[in-house]
C-alpha cells in the first residue's frame, strides 16, 4: 500500500532486513508492513549501560532545563501527529480518530510534564528540636523501566517516559511485540531532540522478546522501577519478580469496568457514553465498559436503543473513512472472543447482538444479557463483548460493581445528587476511576491514572503520580550549637 510506505517514510521508519528481525503486521489485512530488528541480549546491555551513563549526567541537569528538553519533544510530537496518528491506527488497529487522539495524549503529558519540572514540591515542617530544620526533597531515582502494551502503544510509554524525564530518570522501554513500529517511530522523533542535547541515553528503546529482555529487566538491580501495562496475569509476575529484589513497581494491569444506570438518567447521553466505551477501540482498552447495570425500569428500553446504535458501527479497516469500529490486535485475541462469547452461552447467557467473527480479525461488537455472578463476567475479556445485567436498587449495582476482582474504573448515569453522591461515598465504588454523566473510557492525562485490586494499585500520568519516579530524602539540619536528640533521650557520656 503507496500511503504505508510514504507514512513510513516521512516518520523515517526502513523495515530491517536481516535475520533476527521482528515482523509487524496490520491486523486489518493480516499484511506485513515492515520488520524491526530484534534485540539480543547484549543490546539490552548496551541499552542499560546507555541508561545508566546518562543518568549520571540527566540527574544534575536542573528540573526546569529537562522540561524545556521534553518541551522540543512535545513540538516534534505536534509537528509528526498526522503520521503518528496513521502509524499507531494502522499497526494497532483503532480508528484514524483514536490513533491521533492518542498521538494527542502524548502531546498533553507533555505539556503537563513541562509544568510538573517547576513543582517538584517538597514539603517543609516544623522540628521538634530548637535550631533544627526538618524537610523533604525528592531525587531522581535512576533508569526505570517501561514496559508497554499494544493497546496504547505510544501514549502509556509517554505518560511514564514524560514525567520520569522531568524527575530527572532515564527510560529503558520495552514496547509490546504486537506493536515495534509506532514505538521506533516515537522513540526516532525523541532521540532527534535529545541528540541536540547530548542526552541520547536519556531514552533507549528496546524491541525484543521476554525471555531476552523482559525477564532480565525484571531481574536487573540497575533499574530500581520497573512500570508495567498489561494483563494482570502479567503484573502478578512483575510484581513477584522485581518484589524479589525489593525493587518498585508500577502496575497497570486489567479493568472489568462498569456503569450503573439509574432510571433518572438523560438516557440519550448515557447511550453515547456507553456507546464509545464498550465499543471504542474495539473494546480493548484497560478502562472499556465491560458490565452495563441497568435499572429494571429502563432495561428492555435502553437494550433496545443500544442495539439500534451498534447497527449503525460500521466495522472495517481502522483507517478507512467512516470505520468506527476496526479488528482485534490478532488471531488469538478472536479465539479468546470467540470462547468468551461460548462461556456466556454455557452459562446461562443470552447473545440480543452480534456474536459472530467476521472474518480475519474482525468480529461483531457483542452486547449480552448476563447475571452478575457468571465466572466469565468477573473476567476481563480484551474484546467488544458487553454485558448487559439488571438491577433493582442501587446498593445492589454498587455491590455488583465491586465484586470482580479488578478496579480500574466505573461510572453512574444519574440526575439525582444522591445517587451520584452515593456512589461516589466510601460505600460506592471501589474503583480507581469513578465517572459522573460519562463513560468509563477516555481519561484525561491530568488525572491520576490506575486503579485498585488486581489492576495493581499503580498511578500514572497526571496529579502526583510524579512520586513514583523520584525518591524521597527526609533532612535534618541542626544549625544551633547543640546535639538535641530527639523524643528527648539523654545520652551523656561524662
Ligand atoms: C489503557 O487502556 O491502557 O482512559 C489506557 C483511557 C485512555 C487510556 C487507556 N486515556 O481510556
Amino acid at each position: 500500500m503507496s500511503d504505508t510506505t510514504t507514512i513510513l517514510e516521512r516518520l523515517g521508519i526502513q523495515s530491517y532486513q536481516g535475520g533476527e528481525a521482528l515482523h509487524s503486521y496490520n491486523p486489518s489485512t493480516g499484511e506485513a508492513i515492515a520488520a524491526v530488528k530484534l534485540a539480543t541480549s547484549s543490546d539490552y546491555e548496551a541499552a542499560v549501560a546507555a541508561s545508566t551513563e546518562a543518568f549520571s549526567r540527566w540527574r544534575l541537569v536542573p528540573a526546569p532545563q529537562r522540561g524545556l528538553i521534553v518541551r522540543e519533544i512535545a513540538e516534534a510530537l505536534r509537528e509528526h501527529k498526522q503520521d503518528l496518528g496513521a502509524l499507531v491506527s494502522l499497526e494497532m488497529g483503532k480508528i484514524l480518530q483514536e490513533g491521533l487522539g492518542e498521538v494527542q495524549e502524548m502531546i498533553d503529558v507533555a505539556d503537563f510534564a513541562l509544568g510538573l519540572s517547576r513543582q517538584l514540591y517538597g514539603m517543609t515542617t516544623h522540628s521538634e528540636r530548637p535550631g533544627h530544620r526538618l524537610y523533604e526533597q525528592w531525587h531522581p531515582l535512576g533508569a526505570v523501566g517501561v514496559i508497554t502494551a499494544f493497546n496504547f502503544p505510544v501514549a502509556v510509554w509517554a505518560w511514564n517516559a514524560l514525567i520520569a524525564a522531568v524527575c530527572g530518570d532515564t527510560v529503558i522501554w520495552k514496547p509490546s511485540e504486537e506493536t515495534p513500529l509506532t514505538a521506533v517511530a516515537v522513540h526516532n522523533i525523541a532521540q532527534r531532540v535529545l541528540k541536540n542535547h547530548g542526552f541520547e541515553g536519556v531514552f533507549t528503546l528496546v524491541v525484543g522478546d521476554v525471555p531476552t529482555v523482559g525477564e532480565p529487566m525484571l531481574d536487573d538491580r540497575r533499574l530500581p522501577l520497573i512500570s508495567a501495562t498489561g494483563s494482570t496475569r502479567m503484573g502478578r509476575i512483575v510484581a513477584e519478580r522485581v518484589g524479589r529484589r525489593l525493587g518498585r513497581t508500577l502496575l497497570e494491569l486489567g479493568g472489568n469496568n462498569a456503569i450503573i444506570l439509574m432510571p433518572d438518567a438523560d438516557l440519550d447521553l448515557a447511550l453515547r457514553g456507553c456507546l464509545f466505551a464498550a465499543v471504542g477501540t474495539a473494546g480493548q482498552r484497560c478502562t472499556t465498559l465491560r458490565r452495563l447495570f441497568l435499572h429494571r425500569s429502563i432495561a428492555d428500553a435502553f437494550r433496545s436503543k443500544l442495539k439500534k446504535a451498534y447497527s449503525q458501527v460500521r466495522i472495517g479497516d481502522s483507517l478507512a473513512a467512516g470505520t468506527l469500529m476496526g479488528p482485534l490486535i490478532n488471531a488469538r485475541a478472536v479465539a479468546n472472543y470467540e470462547q468468551a462469547i461460548q462461556a456466556i452461552r454455557a452459562e446461562g447467557g443470552e447473545i440480543v447482538y452480534g456474536g459472530s467473527v467476521r472474518g480475519g480479525n474482525f468480529v461483531e461488537p457483542t452486547i449480552a444479557v448476563s447475571k452478575h455472578d457468571m465466572r466469565i463476567v468477573a473476567e476481563e475479556v480484551f474484546a467488544p463483548i458487553l454485558h448487559t445485567i439488571e438491577f433493582d436498587h442501587l446498593d445492589e449495582a454498587i455491590a455488583w460493581n465491586n465484586e470482580v476482582p479488578q478496579g480500574l474504573s466505573s461510572a453512574i448515569f444519574t440526575t439525582n445528587l444522591k445517587s451520584a453522591e452515593a456512589f461516589l461515598s466510601p460505600r460506592g465504588s471501589d474503583c480507581g476511576i469513578a465517572n459522573v454523566n460519562m463513560g468509563t473510557s477516555g481519561a484525561e492525562i491530568g488525572g491520576a491514572f490506575g486503579g485498585e485490586k488486581d489492576t495493581g494499585g499503580g498511578r500514572e500520568s497526571g496529579s502526583d503520580s510524579w512520586k513514583a519516579y523520584m525518591r524521597r530524602q527526609t533532612v535534618t539540619i541542626n544549625h544551633s550549637d547543640a546535639l538535641l536528640l530527639a523524643q528527648g533521650i539523654e545520652f551523656n557520656f561524662d
